[in-house]
């Protein structure tokens, strides 16, 4: 793929990210499609180099993802997991025996010096995925859950405590220090994007440590194709993971509005296009005083076809 080609670039988190990811994967050329993903989940685990979201999107454009947690292999087994357990080894986080080819390569590959947008583009080209993911940065950001019980490292606030504890806030340790993903940093500043999707991911722990990385969001704001976002939260709920359940303990209200007021706060002048599910069209007037243009349609992805069709909808924005 020639980097100079114009391409949509997907803001992406885990699960709920590369379901849009896989529907804009299915209407664009195969190097028409950039996927920048979150890396603030990585963490070092058996002396691993874990990339969960990295994971979820390679396994998800390749077709070898779990179709039902999301993450992970299908038809994955355990034998690995099962021996450690039997020698007292940790197992809380659940490494298939054919994941861990990924996290074993990965790890060889980072030791031997290579950098993980490196390791990336090598593991895509390996598992047959014709998209360019982009990890955030190639320097560490670790995201830190502030809890009723202390301070968590992420995945040990999301896997082994189960969401449980209360949320207070978060921080992405390392983040002022690390450089945004350099290759997209040039293409927003050559122009070459045409779209800049950020996929229904958790606003809090999946896009705003790509979007706190100095000098991205500014970017993103300044290139002149049109930012669009998908809310996360439908009817009051997240249709994944534990956003709405940290909106609440966080005081923000449970609506695609408490999501608009976040970035209106946060980043502003970022999004163009904030799009709601039909369920919430109450709402659009209040977002759209917040400075955005409201687009409303069917948000849930369940079939390929809604994957497909809403990926085709956010394109078709630009052109309004
Ligand atoms: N999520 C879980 O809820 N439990 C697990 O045991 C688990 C293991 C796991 C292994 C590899 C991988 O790439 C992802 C894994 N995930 C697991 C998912 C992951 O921790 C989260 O979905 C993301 O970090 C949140 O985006």
């Amino acid at each position: 793929m020639s980097s100079a080609e114009p391409a949509v670039l997907a803001i992406s988190g885990g699960v709920g990210g590369a379901k849009l990811a896989l529907g804009l994967a299915a209407v664009l050329p195969p190097e028409a499609l950039q996927v920048l993903v979150n890396t603030g989940d990585d963490f070092e685990h058996l002396g691993l180099h874990i990339s969960p979201d990295i994971d979820t999107l390679l396994y998800t454009l390749s077709g070898l993802a779990d179709p039902v947690q999301g993450w992970g292999i299908a038809g994955e087994s355990f034998h690995t997991l099962d021996a450690l357990e039997r020698l007292g080894g940790e197992v809380w986080f659940r490494l298939g025996d054919r994941d861990m080819a990924t996290h074993l390569w990965r790890s060889a590959a980072l030791r031997a010096g290579n950098s993980l947008s490196h390791v990336t583009r090598e593991l895509a080209q390996r598992l047959g995925v014709p998209v360019v993911i982009h990890p955030m940065s190639d320097e560490a950001v670790r995201t830190t859950v502030q809890t009723s019980e202390g301070s968590l490292p992420f995945q040990h606030y999301f896997v082994r405590e189960r969401c449980e504890p209360a949320v207070t806030g978060f921080t992405f340790e390392g983040v002022e220090q690390a450089r945004p993903n350099a290759a997209v940093m040039e293409a927003l500043q050559a122009q070459r994007y045409t779209d800049i999707v950020i996929c229904p991911s958790n606003p809090f722990v999946s896009i705003d440590p790509i979007l706190q990385l100095p000098g991205l969001w500014q970017a993103l704001r300044d290139a002149a194709a049109p930012v669009s976002l998908v809310s996360p939260i439908v009817a009051g709920t997240a249709l994944k993971g534990p956003a709405a359940k940290m909106m609440s303990e966080l005081g923000v209200p449970v609506t695609a509005l408490g999501v608009a007021q976040h970035y209106a706060a946060q980043y502003p002048g970022l999004i163009d296009w904030f799009l709601i599910d039909a369920s919430d069209a109450t709402l659009a007037q209040s977002i759209g005083e917040l400075g955005m243009q409201v687009a409303v349609t069917s948000t849930v992805m369940k079939t390929r076809e809604d994957k497909q069709r809403l990926a085709q909808f956010a394109l078709d924005l630009a052109e309004r």
